[in-house]
């Protein structure tokens, strides 16, 4: 008799998963809706069962989507899928962190209002977001130019502003002059404009600032409590910067005559304190105009003073070539040794860290070194190496501090008068005591961190809800004035000035409201405020009475799991971090940290393994790929590349092998149910069972998998099921039998990979299902049969001539010994008749996978 061919209907993602995406639009499937929000609250037991997933909150640029945002929304959207089938009340939230410059730069190009271009590229974005199946919940969307989200980032600027946690100071601020605009330390990089590229200035300016530096103790303990990967927690302590360490007192004498003036330092190395040779203050130092009278060579230094001026203070920490001025007429006397040393000013030396001064040690510490060489100051050794090495006396000129500190014991003290011959670890402390005994020392911990700086001279922005008397006292916006709106008759070209000045309506509405001769103030603010608070008004987000409820707040948060990208997230972190622990202490939240466990994107590179970009014209646009493939090819592809956090280069010919994947698993899936291969499974047919430990096996893998993220293995392995699957089908063909998947295990089979290609799944559920089913998507997860999955034998095609005409049962074990495999095929009575007196040329047999006789 014929054997029947596979009939494989064919797959046409196009028509699937356009019919697909309009019904699920039209069943609103993931929007929370209010009482499912609701339902957490209050329930302990449901508030465990809750699962808050986040993704990185996207600017809405104009180019729309790439494949890298593919690749971590189909990350997390695939997590939410799963959790969902197996019960949790999981919240998956989208929104546009929709202020900023580049909608501003277009606009002063072209003049179209930011909010008109933002509006479309969101539009754009939804579109395509929606296309790739992302199970948002888009009925909380929002957007931080929304002044329905604007209202409640005024409002925390002025919680903070009630506490003194906002004020205003002046600074030295970075200026881009082609932005015409402040920047932040992170947006200047080595020294030119991360936008622009243009050179960044120093300009002086009154700003707003956030005092962000009151929580540095906890922003470094709390680090204790999350899941985060440990290179991004070393970031966020970077960042902080701690420095454990003493402040000394020195005593000036100006003109030979000690004065009441002290010169206070930081240093983390004070027992080198005999080494120091000189001082060093920096150019913004108060003493400079102090002792003004007493500095013999004030011309000079003034003329040094001002050539550091412009510089920022990167360009100062970087700059190999160190430079300074001896300010005459002062010394300083060294409270250890009692001597006198001479007095520098270096623009080396930071004003904001420490005290703006240091004692300089150039035995120790090569900027001091290289200062010293330069200056012929002398070097004087205080450590000596206590086992001889063959380190040569030149070299001996400088050990760097570092090497002391990584070994106390290794090293003893020389040239330090008392302290001579103790080893660094005991010297360390008999200094101190000494010198705390004088009441010159104090330990001291220094920290990196400065306040934040949230003034911007920007349009596209929150408006800081603040306003002027005639007397130019700062008042807050009152309340029932929130939101303060952002005004729209606004000139955007740049002009070195707050864009909000050109309104007429702004300053309009502030003499309205609070009088004569009061004004606004014109600058907004940075846009990292309004994207360090949002995951706190998802879960509340059309509330006009409140940020966000506290039931609310105390049901979902803190996030459980957050997916961002590895780049530019530190301040984004601290400054949630910071946040967080604010609202907590005004009793808002009941939380210390807002994301317990975080974990980040790799990279998708282009099909020559650089970094995509347009130049290099290796961009790969998501778009094309959804409309030659489908949806789901590309998730599923996505998924395929690698592990989540690699970087991994783009393979068209992958992108369609993970297309034919899905072709096949369309075709035996539709198969099976319309030419009725599906039958009641009969134990006794090898084959089936067979298949059935398969698809139990792979269920249990990747269940195991998809909690981990390592959703490439999880489909390595439904791949190789599919492929079973084919070659079982083959068999049963030959044999005549139809009896493969039970209906029980293609439906189990639908619902595993309805996480990773959703509409496809869809589709196959209605046809095993019936089209009354309702959406595989709110189905539950299968469970695996244990013992199945526990099965450990395999089945080996035996094919005669190359075709397939039995398969044997073996053991794994069994299965790699060769000459056991052949003669117990030997046996099968069902290759008895292909056997039968033929003469056996050869038997090729790849243990595990198959076994071929070749015969006459
Ligand atoms: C003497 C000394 C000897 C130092 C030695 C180091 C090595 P961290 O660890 O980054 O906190 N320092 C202090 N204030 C400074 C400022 N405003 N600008 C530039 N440098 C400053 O670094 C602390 C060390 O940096 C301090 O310890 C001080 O130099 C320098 F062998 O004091 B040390």
């Amino acid at each position: 008799m014929a054997i029947p061919k596979t009939i494989y209907q064919p797959y046409n993602p196009q028509s699937i998963e356009t019919k697909w995406l309009a019904e699920w639009e039209k069943q609103a499937l993931f929007q929370q809706s209010e009482t499912a929000l609701d339902q957490v609250e209050g329930d302990s037991q449901s508030i465990e069962d809750k699962l808050y997933l986040l993704f990185a909150f996207a600017y809405p640029s104009g180019s729309g989507l790439h494949v890298g945002h593919v690749e971590s929304k189909t990350a997390l959207d695939i997590l939410a899928r799963y959790h969902r089938m197996k019960g949790k009340k999981v919240f998956f939230p989208v929104g546009w962190d929709a202020f900023g410059l580049p909608a501003e730069n277009y606009a002063i190009k072209t003049s179209i209002p930011p909010a008109v271009t933002t509006k479309n590229a969101i539009d754009t974005f939804r579109g395509q977001i929606k296309r790739l199946a992302i199970s948002y919940d888009w009925a909380n969307e929002i957007a931080t130019s929304h002044p329905e989200y604007y209202k409640w980032t005024q409002w925390l600027f002025l919680q903070l502003y009630e506490k003194g946690l906002a004020y205003r100071g002046n600074g030295m601020v970075n200026w881009c002059p082609d932005d015409q605009t402040v920047l932040a330390n992170e947006q200047v990089v080595d020294g030119t404009c991360e936008r622009c590229g243009a050179k960044v200035t120093q300009k002086e300016l009154e700003q707003w600032y956030f005092k962000i530096t009151e929580y540095q103790d906890e922003l470094i303990s709390g680090l204790d409590e999350v899941d985060w990967p440990e290179a991004t927690k070393q970031q966020q302590l970077h960042w902080i910067g701690k420095s454990e360490g003493v402040e000394i007192t020195f005593k000036i004498i100006a003109n030979g005559q000690e004065i009441e003036e002290d010169l206070v330092i930081f240093t983390t190395a004070h027992d080198t304190i005999c080494g120091c040779t000189f001082m060093v203050i920096a150019p913004e130092h108060q003493l400079l105009s102090k002792l003004k009278a007493a500095i013999s060579n004030q011309a000079e230094v003034e003329a040094y003073l001002e050539e550091t001026r412009g510089k920022t203070e990167l360009d100062r920490q970087i700059q190999k070539e160190k430079t300074g001025v001896q300010v005459q007429g002062i010394e300083v006397l060294n409270p250890a040794t009692g001597e006198k040393v001479p007095l520098f000013v270096a623009d080396y030396v930071l004003a904001r860290y420490g005290t703006g001064a240091i004692m300089a040690v150039p035995a120790h510490d090569d900027r001091d070194h290289a200062f010293a060489q330069k200056y012929n100051i002398p070097i004087k050794l205080v450590a000596k190496p206590t086992q001889e090495t063959t380190t040569t006396q030149a070299d001996l000129n400088l050990i760097k501090y570092q090497t002391i500190k990584e070994n106390r014991h290794a090293f003893i003290l020389t040239n330090s008068s008392e302290w001579n011959g103790l080893n660094f670890e005991a010297g360390r402390e008999h200094i101190l005591t000494a010198l705390r005994a004088k009441g010159v020392a104090e330990v001291k911990n220094q920290y990196k961190l400065r306040d934040w700086l949230i003034s911007r001279q920007r349009y596209w922005g929150a408006p800081i809800p603040i306003v002027y008397d005639p007397q130019g006292k700062a008042h807050p916006v009152r309340p029932e004035h929130l939101p303060w709106l952002l005004p729209t008759d606004v000139d955007f070209k740049p002009t070195g000035e707050s864009p909000l000045r050109s309104s007429k309506e702004f300053i309009a509405r502030t003499e309205k409201l609070y009088g004569k001769g009061w004004r606004p103030e014109f600058d907004t603010m940075d846009t990292f405020v309004d994207s360090s608070w949002y995951y706190l008004r998802y879960v509340d987000s059309r509330n006009p009475d409140v940020f966000a409820k506290k039931e609310r707040l105390e049901a979902w948060l803190p996030v459980d799991f957050y997916m961002i990208g590895p780049e530019h997230i530190v301040l984004h972190l601290l400054y949630s971090r910071f946040f967080t622990k604010f609202l907590r202490d005004q009793g808002y939240l009941n939380f210390n940290e807002p994301f317990k466990k975080m974990r980040h994107q790799g990279m998708i590179l282009g099909p020559d393994g650089r970094k995509m970009s347009k130049s290099k014209g290796n961009v790969i646009n998501p778009d094309e790929v959804i409309n030659k493939f489908g949806a789901d090819t590309l998730r599923v592809y996505e998924m395929f590349m690698g592990p989540i956090e690699a970087d991994k280069p783009w393979d068209i010919r992958a992108v369609a092998g993970v297309y034919r994947f899905l072709t096949r698993l369309y075709g035996l899936v539709t198969t099976a149910t319309t030419q009725g291969e599906v039958a009641q499974l009969d134990q006794s047919h090898q084959v089936s069972l067979r298949l059935k430990r398969k698809f139990h096996q792979t269920l249990k893998k990747v269940e195991d998998d998809i909690p981990k993220l390592k959703y490439n293995t999880a489909i390595a392995v439904m791949m190789e099921l599919v492929n079973e699957w084919e070659t079982a089908t083959q068999i049963t063909r030959s044999e005549e039998s139809k009896v493969l998947f039970s209906p029980v295990e293609l439906g189990a089979f639908v619902r595993m990979i309805a996480p990773f290609a959703p509409f496809l799944a869809e589709e196959l559920w209605q046809i095993v299902e019936g089209k009354a089913a309702k959406s595989v998507h709110l189905a539950t997860w299968p469970e695996h049969d244990e013992a199945l999955a526990a099965a450990e034998s395999l089945l080996i095609p035996i094919q005669v001539n190359g075709r397939v005409r039995a398969q044997l049962e073996v053991s794994t074990e069994l299965s790699q010994d060769s000459a056991a495999v052949i003669a117990q095929a030997k046996e099968l009575e069902k290759l008895q008749v292909w056997l039968e007196s033929k003469t056996i040329l050869k038997e090729i047999y790849i243990p595990g996978k198959i076994l071929n006789f070749v015969i006459q």
